[in-house]
């Protein structure tokens, strides 16, 4: 009967969450074809869209090469630090070692927004704080999710021309 919700349905619930993806070491496009492909297998989960990917001039870091970036729409029933920990332990198959701040990696899994929620914590923060700042994120988020809007910040589209100056261009397809 339309709006009855199945007894499996009322326990758990879905959630959409959007991760941002960034690798600067070791083949950056391989690692983050290969992490959209791993994000396809995270638990509880099912992507639901990976953008293009972006090469990108890295942002608040000097004398690194260039990045490989995109963004991924994940509907979940995890709560956001699962999620979290999920991403983490995608991360770490991928040989990400935490050498010091901002270190080159070969996989960095940031997690942008998890519906509407506004988190402050010491693990986590929602929204992400800088992801409105960045061009790596701003790009390819408008690309899979227009209309979004980032609590706290307003449409994620009023945000690109205070990203405009950053270097960022889509990788064709091949
Ligand atoms: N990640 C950072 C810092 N700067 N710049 C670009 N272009 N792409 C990134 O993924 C990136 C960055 C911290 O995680
Ligand atoms: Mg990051
Ligand atoms: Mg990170």
């Amino acid at each position: 009967m339309p709006g009855t919700r199945r007894w499996s349905n009322v326990a758990s619930s879905s959630h959409l969450a959007f991760v941002a993806l960034g690798a600067n070491l070791d083949d950056p496009l391989a690692q983050v074809r290969a992490a959209g492909d791993a994000l396809a297998g995270v638990p509880e989960s099912r992507l639901l869209y990976l953008s293009s990917l972006y090469r990108t001039a890295p942002v608040g870091i000097r004398g690194q090469p260039d990045f490989i970036n995109a963004v991924a729409a994940l509907t979940t029933e995890l709560a956001p630090l699962r999620l979290l920990d999920a991403l983490f332990s995608v991360e770490r198959r991928f040989g990400r070692r935490r050498e010091f701040h901002q270190a080159p990696r070969t996989l960095d899994l940031d997690l942008l927004l998890y519906d509407q929620l506004i988190v402050d914590s010491p693990r986590l923060s929602l929204p992400h704080p800088r992801m409105h700042l960045r061009a790596f994120v701003i790009a390819p988020l408008l690309e899979i999710a227009p209309h979004c809007h980032i609590p706290g910040r307003g449409s994620a589209a009023a945000w690109l021309p205070a990203v405009s100056m950053q270097r960022i261009e889509r990788v064709p397809t091949q």
